[in-house]
């Protein structure tokens, strides 16, 4: 960022603003990726900007679902591909899951460009988008996925999910756990886990806890948790904020 100090009481959310509009100027993410971007500042900006104990809560509940996946995938979009790029790749050694480029407007340029970019990053085991193998109901861009991805995934890690992706792939039988700063959202609301989080905080909490739990190898799957509760909690966060 060339001309914000460090000291500017908003460095951290211009910061980030900086990376998205980065990554379409780099064209990875969409234009509409910063209408996305600008969505999920106003509800981050009305819960604090920080991660509450609901977040903490859905990221422990994912920690655990993820370990325990058999085929776990971290799909990437164009959006988090610029937020968090270095994260996405410790995610999946951590894991030791493929990443799946898997965009929602359709571009082959731009699944090229994530390809590349996260590369550049470090990523080992990055998956495409393929003919060979078709998502069921759903139309969108979405439905081509990698057979030996989100194809066979049980879990899929999905952060700023569009709804009708989320919803196929539940109606698939498949786990999902999503990032969304809305509550509200249909993805929220159809995903097994919902961190309601700013993706840029979360991942590195997600990684952590991750790591502390393959430390001391747990062998049940964790704590009950109710995904419509904790959404619930995080609605009456962002309506106590905004009153
Ligand atoms: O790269 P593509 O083509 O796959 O497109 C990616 C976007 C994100 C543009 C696409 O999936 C899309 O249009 O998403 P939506 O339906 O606008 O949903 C994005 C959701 O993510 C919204 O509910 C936002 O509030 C939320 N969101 C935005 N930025 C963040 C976020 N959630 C967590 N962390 C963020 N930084």
């Amino acid at each position: 960022m060339t001309d914000v100090p460090r000291s500017h009481p908003r460095y951290e959310s211009l910061r980030t603003r900086d990376a998205i509009v980065a990554g379409v100027q780099k064209g990875i993410t969409s234009p509409h990726g910063l209408i996305a971007h600008g969505r999920g500042e106003a509800y981050d900006y009305l819960l604090g900007e920080k991660s509450h104990d609901f977040a903490l809560a859905a990221i422990d509940a994912a920690a655990h679902m993820l370990i325990h996946a058999r085929h776990p995938v971290v799909s990437v979009n164009g959006n988090v591909a610029a937020l968090v790029p270095d994260e996405l790749v410790e995610l999946a050694d951590t894991l030791d899951a493929p990443l799946e480029v898997n965009i929602f407007h359709s571009s082959k340029e731009r699944e090229e460009a994530i390809r590349q970019f996260l590369e550049e990053h470090g990523a080992k085991r990055l998956l495409m988008p393929s003919r060979d193998a078709e998502l069921d109901f759903i139309d969108s861009n979405r439905k081509f996925v990698h057979p030996q991805g989100i194809y066979r995934a049980d879990v899929i890690f999905v952060p700023l999910e569009d709804g009708d992706r989320c919803q196929a792939l539940r109606k698939m039988g498949k786990a999902v756990v999503t990032v969304d700063l809305n509550p509200m959202s249909r993805t929220s609301r159809t995903a097994s886990i919902t961190i309601v989080d700013n993706v840029v905080r979360s991942l590195p909490l997600l990684i952590a806890r991750i790591r502390e739990l393959r430390a001391s190898a747990p062998e049940q799957p964790g704590a009950e948790f109710d995904n419509a509760r904790n959404l619930a909690a995080a609605e009456r966060a962002i309506r106590a904020e905004s009153r």
